[in-house]
């Protein structure tokens, strides 16, 4: 692998950077086209439904691409979904040399390289793969484990509390912080909180601001969407008037999903249901529903990244069953003593059975700092 390849191929993941927000169910490509040391075609995926990176990079270059290397972040497609097979493309165009940083894991627009080999162009893969794969880590995630990217998201103070002993929570971080909190509700297809949360709490789970860009370098801001919201409540003890029952931003309905337990009463459930919920009875696991199969549920319905917004007991059975893909925790610089912790029913005896995690991500806010990571063995 040489520089040249790894340089190009940077490129081209700066390229499906710009469309951070907009692809979804697709995911972020971008294409780069070289010919005689020379860029002369770039592209990127902007949305599912229009053409893939690679047409667009093919375009700009024109008859410059016959006999050209293409760099592209994610394997050439080789189906008909809502666009013709990018193989096809490159194959008509002429190409000499196709570079790959990661394989697609969606099976049925697999099998692009082999396409392209048969047919005659070299074919490489590997270069800059653990990079793209983060770009897309909720596309792959999917895809590789028929699940769900699980998400879990929480503001402490210094000494482990999201809240004071008598729940009080507004607000553990700054605006800033929270800021980019919100990022991550705009970035994901779900939001879950348990029912303790939305009894304390009562909280809206939207996304408000529609101006707001998470990420500084897009475009143009990603569609205002709620997420789904997620409601897991064994007891079905959701009050029927909460707000997260209200509309959206644009008066579209809410779009609520209670996961209740095999015994939740009949007549609690009907309130929900009455107020627009969908109850979707799991069967019981611990005593509470199985968070397995409601992450089987969630990815069926087309959810392939689910926010883990709180609290504690939520937390708690979400890291106990193995499921938290990432964790993005924001640290404030204050004290309060007792209060609620980040998590509960964990209960390490001894500090050699506590979890360890691995930190990704480290950086200052202001005073705050914001930390994602992963936790051993998840
Ligand atoms: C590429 N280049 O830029 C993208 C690819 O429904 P479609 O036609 O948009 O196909 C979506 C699938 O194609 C998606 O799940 C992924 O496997 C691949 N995405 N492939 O060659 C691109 N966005
Ligand atoms: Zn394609």
């Amino acid at each position: 692998m040489s520089h040249l390849d790894e340089r190009y191929m940077r490129r081209a993941l700066q390229l499906a950077e710009r469309a951070r927000g907009h692809t979804h169910p697709n995911p972020l490509v971008g294409a780069v086209v070289v010919k005689d040391g020379r860029i002369v075609g770039e592209g990127y995926h902007p949305r599912a439904g229009l053409p893939h990176a690679e047409v667009f990079a093919l375009r700009q270059a024109g008859e410059a691409a016959r006999g050209a290397t293409v760099y592209v972040t994610l394997e050439p497609c080789n189906h008909h979904g809502r666009t013709p097979p990018c193989t096809t493309a490159l194959l008509e165009a002429g190409v000499a040399r196709v570079v790959v940083a990661a394989r697609d894991p969606n099976p049925k627009a697999q099998g692009g390289l082999e396409r392209l080999a048969q047919a005659g162009v070299a074919v490489q893969w590997g270069v800059l793969e653990a990079e793209a794969r983060a770009q897309n880590e909720v596309f792959f995630h999917g895809l590789e484990q028929n699940r769900p990217f699980v998400l879990w998201k929480a503001a402490t103070t210094l000494d482990g509390r999201v809240a004071t002993r008598t729940g009080h929570a507004q607000w553990v971080t700054g605006p800033q912080s929270r800021r980019i909190a919100h990022a991550y509700r705009q970035s994901l297809a779900a939001i879950a909180v348990g029912v303790g949360t939305v009894l304390a709490d009562d909280p809206a789970l939207t996304v408000r601001d529609p101006e707001f860009r998470p990420y500084p370098w897009m475009l143009e801001p990603p569609p205002l969407r709620d997420p789904l919201k997620v409601v897991f409540d064994t007891q079905a003890r959701t009050p029927p008037q909460a707000r997260l029952f209200a509309p959206g931003p644009r008066g579209e309905p809410a779009r609520v999903v209670v996961f209740v337990g095999a015994a939740a009463p009949l007549e609690r459930t009907r309130a929900l249901e009455a107020a627009g919920a969908r109850v979707v009875p799991l069967p019981d696991e611990e005593g509470r529903p199985s968070l397995r199969a409601a992450l089987e549920w969630l990815w069926n319905e087309g959810i392939d990244g689910l926010l883990l917004e709180g609290g504690p007991t939520l937390a708690g059975a979400f890291v106990r069953a193995g499921l938290v893909d990432k964790l993005a925790l924001f640290l404030a610089p204050k004290l309060v003593g007792e209060g609620r912790p980040l998590l509960a029913g964990l209960g390490a005896a001894r500090m050699d059975e506590a979890l360890g995690v691995t930190l990704t991500r480290r950086e200052w806010v202001g005073e705050e700092l914001w930390l994602e990571g992963r936790i051993a063995g998840q």
